[in-house]
């Protein structure tokens, strides 16, 4: 009996080990590349209009969702570094054929200097770094470059790891 279950485990390693190497091998073949880090939880939704910075909707858990609605629907958010940090900023895209880009920027006197940037090819989901400073309010764009959909939404968040 022992025997069998034996080799019912090796079986089990054998199928696991092989599924693991052809997903990942899907993946690349689609060369998208799509972040493995899924967010925690689900993150409010965003409020239109927040087509300008001025309008910026706040980001007060975590992540935030929302979706461009049309080609040149800016949707901007704005963050208050809560400690000193390297703060890093994922935007998961849905899948389709759509296009978004990731911007942070903060405000230098009545510019706004863009500090970071994520612009990937493709369906691609974005991810950036950028040095946040302790109480000072960061201003994050999402956009499209191309494509939209106002029925799939991103989800824009920071990583906590
Ligand atoms: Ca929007
Ligand atoms: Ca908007």
């Amino acid at each position: 009996m022992k025997k069998y279950l034996n080799l019912f485990l090796g079986l089990a390693l054998v199928f696991t080990f092989s599924s693991s190497v052809s997903a990942a091998g899907k993946q690349q073949s689609a060369q998208v590349h799509k972040l493995s880090a899924a967010p925690a939880a689900t993150y409010p939704f965003e409020s239109e209009p927040n087509n300008t910075r001025r309008e910026a909707n706040p980001i007060l858990e975590d992540g935030i969702r929302g979706t461009i609605s049309s080609a040149t629907d800016e949707d901007w958010f704005s963050f208050v570094a809560p400690i000193n940090n390297e703060e890093r900023l994922l935007l998961l895209i849905p899948y389709g054929s759509y296009d978004y880009d990731l911007y942070v920027y903060e405000l230098v006197g009545k510019n706004l200097d863009q500090i970071a940037s994520s612009t990937r090819a493709g369906n691609s989901d974005e991810s950036l770094r950028f040095d946040a400073e302790e109480g000072k309010t960061y201003y994050i764009l999402v956009k499209s470059y191309s494509g939209y959909t106002d029925t799939d939404p991103y989800t824009l968040y920071f990583d906590l790891k």
